[in-house]
């Protein structure tokens, strides 16, 4: 273990998670038979190795499919609450852990110490959402045309459920996914994002030991590593009914073919480009918090994060003037340090493409007013430190149209009503968080009605980033549609079956139809 590393633990964190890396820096733990190649995951904090893990070649995720398929076939018949109560086990399990995975997500995702105890907080919440859930699955009952007949509605577990997610949220998101699908009777594969595999390994470990401690079968939970070659095994594979991806549009686009050339459903969680709206009747002091969080939280890397201002034109300079002010106290630096506000990028390639977004905007005509560049020198050896930046720009431009995922916030300027900044905000092909700063009632009920935004989240006096687990989260457009965690989203995870009973000895038919013999 290098300095840093040493420095805040990491060592003792991934041995509280039971990865134990060996002298060749290989990482075990329960990589469900892997024995593909190497997979190197270096830490964005430090540029160091962290440990190897191997890849799931194809006969390996033949042993998965197998695995998962028996655990299935016992897992749909235990009952649901008996079910919630492993996912109990395993949400207590996750507060026990919650300071060294916190740690370990921090440490090979790069985002602060904090954000990564809050994405372990999402993992016991929906933990705790699952567990009432799993006493109330409900199907409803309906009246039945005919004489002496019952109707209703019952859910059945699905089957084997595929996972892809991201790096951003790199143990959050599946838990969002697998604590629902487990109390729905369901098994998951898990394919994790290559660039966090040792997050999957955590996770995987926490959650075979409390299903081995219930003598469950291993398999109810199944792990896979590797890049989209690994990801389309299982988007082909009509053993899944059910592929949830999280991710870039372009990998949505994919999946969703993929996975639909079989017949087969997917959940997708793709790309934001949020705005925030700031009316004349905004609290600015609000505004700039909401804003500044969204825009520099994760390094701008949230499917969630603000990438868009829309400000009134009687308030720009005022709101302006005060975001400048607030990036020049930002601290970046190493995210285990808690003095620090940004960490790093994921990666080089992802710093590639923030310098190129700050490049296009200043092509297209677009005006930097803070102007970012890549961090170097002692403490940002990894090359992955950027400093946010702010550029005012039109929503025309191809760049603001896309989602970069990196701190570039953009502004715009509208003028006259609410109505105006709201075709601004709906004016991209992406769906997912979008938030007003208003005071005026009239300006928000107008932002929420069928006619205001068209996301599937939309917020008034908060920002666009940090969504509570008891709601439907996800979004419209070419975000994918897709709902995940809260609400109702459980019913994507089981089969919905209507049943109909008669208890009579005659055989009416529906419809009046007469069918006499
Ligand atoms: C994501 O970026 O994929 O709303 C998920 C938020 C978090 C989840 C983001 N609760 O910002």
């Amino acid at each position: 273990m290098n300095k840093v590393a040493a420095a805040f633990g990491i060592q003792e964190a991934l041995d509280k998670l039971g990865i134990q890396t060996v002298n060749n820096g290989t990482a075990t733990g329960s990589d469900n038979f892997a024995s593909g190649e190497i997979i190197s995951s270096y830490s964005p904090v430090d540029g160091a190795l962290i440990a190897t893990v191997k890849s799931t070649t194809k006969e390996d995720y033949e042993k998965v499919m197998e695995v998962a398929t028996k655990a299935f076939a016992h897992w749909r018949t235990v009952p649901a609450p008996q079910r919630g109560e492993i996912v109990r086990q395993f949400g207590e399990k996750l507060r026990e852990l919650k300071e060294p995975l916190g740690k370990l997500v921090s440490y090979e995702m790069g985002k602060s110490y904090q954000e990564g105890l809050g994405e372990v907080q999402e993992m016991i919440d929906i933990c705790d959402f699952a567990v009432g859930l799993s006493r109330q699955l409900h199907g409803l009952t309906m009246h039945s045309e005919r004489p002496g007949h019952r109707m209703y509605e019952q859910y059945h577990p699905l089957g084997v459920v595929g996972i892809i997610s991201a790096f951003n949220f790199p143990v959050a998101v599946w838990a969002w996914n697998t604590a629902l699908a487990w109390i729905c009777g369901d098994v998951c594969v898990w394919k994790p994002s290559e660039k966090t595999p040792l997050c999957g390994i955590a996770c995987q470990n926490i959650a075979a030991d409390v299903f081995s401690a219930n003598g469950l079968p291993e398999g109810i939970s199944c792990l896979i590593n590797g890049d989209y070659k690994v990801g389309e095994m299982m988007t082909s594979d009509s053993r899944i009914p059910l592929v949830s991806a999280t991710g870039s549009i372009r990998m949505g686009k994919i999946v969703a073919q993929a996975v639909a050339s079989r017949l087969g459903k997917s959940l997708l969680e793709l790309g934001g480009n949020n705005a925030i709206i700031v009316s004349p009747d905004a609290d600015i002091k609000m505004t700039v918090i909401g804003a500044v969080f969204g825009a520099v939280g994760t390094a701008g890397q949230r499917c969630t994060s603000t990438r868009r201002l829309i400000i009134h034109d009687s308030i720009y300079d005022k709101v302006k003037d005060a975001l400048v002010d607030a990036y020049q106290q930002l601290r970046i630096g190493n995210p285990l340090d808690e003095n620090n506000h940004v960490g790093p990028l994921i990666d080089t390639d992802a710093v590639a493409l923030y310098e190129q977004a700050l490049q296009k905007v200043v092509d297209e005509g677009g005006k930097l007013i803070v102007e970012g560049g890549v961090l170097q020198g002692e403490g940002y050896e990894s090359g992955c430190y950027v400093k946010p930046a702010i550029a005012e720009a039109d929503n025309s431009f191809a760049i603001v149209q896309h989602e970069t995922f990196a701190p570039v916030l953009y502004l715009l300027k509208y003028s006259g009503g609410v109505e105006n900044a709201i075709a601004l905000q709906n004016g991209v092909v992406q769906g997912l968080s979008s938030a007003i700063m208003t005071n005026n009632l009239r300006e928000a009920e107008r932002f929420l009605s069928a006619n205001g935004s068209d996301c599937g989240i939309a917020n008034v006096n908060i920002g666009t980033s940090g969504a509570e687990i008891g709601g439907a989260f996800g979004g419209e457009k070419e975000t994918g549609g897709g709902r995940e965690s809260g609400s109702d989203a459980w019913k994507v995870y089981m089969r919905r079956q209507t049943n109909t009973i008669n208890y009579t000895t005659e055989l009416p038919l529906a419809q009046g139809i007469k069918f006499d013999l």
